[in-house]
């Protein structure tokens, strides 16, 4: 496999609660590296864009206030199989099936604030990366 990059949130439940360096120690211990990194606070329209793709679902408008609803920190993790290692090391969405170990097992309040976002595919990985980061803001 190659040496991929992928894009991770780590969301406002995970924010709020102060265990930012908790969820990016087990990202690292992974094997997963930082290579771009900021905390902002995504307003309606972006997170609402960024989401678009669940907006026929009847968690969307939810979905967007919970994102909206503190900081939240993106990122770009750099390693071998980045995308798949990453949703791994997340676990299942819903935390009540996520395996143990995973950061959604461990931190996850619920389906919904479920601590962490991983992109899903390579698309959806380059597409998410440009969403948010500029390619000087990205330093491996
Ligand atoms: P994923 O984050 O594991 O890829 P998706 O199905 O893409 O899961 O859903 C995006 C996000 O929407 C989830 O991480 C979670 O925050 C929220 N979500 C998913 N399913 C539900 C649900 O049934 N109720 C409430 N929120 C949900
Ligand atoms: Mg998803």
């Amino acid at each position: 496999m190659a040496v991929q990059r992928t894009f991770s949130i780590i969301k406002p439940d995970a924010t709020k609660r102060n265990i930012t360096g908790k969820i990016v120690s087990k990202l690292e211990e992974g094997g997963l590296r930082v290579v771009a990194s900021k905390r902002i606070h995504m307003t309606e329209a972006q997170a609402g864009d960024f989401y678009a793709v669940h907006k026929e679902r009847p968690f969307y408008q939810d979905l967007v206030n919970f994102m909206i609803s503190g900081p939240v920190v993106v990122q770009v993790l750099e390693g071998e199989d980045a995308i798949a290692k990453n949703r791994e090391i997340m676990g299942a969405t819903n935390p009540a099936d996520a395996a143990a170990g995973t950061i959604r097992a461990e931190f996850a309040e619920s389906i919904e604030a479920n601590s962490v976002h991983g992109s899903d595919g390579e698309d959806t990985a380059a597409e998410e990366i440009k969403f948010f980061f500029t390619d000087a803001e990205i330093v491996g």
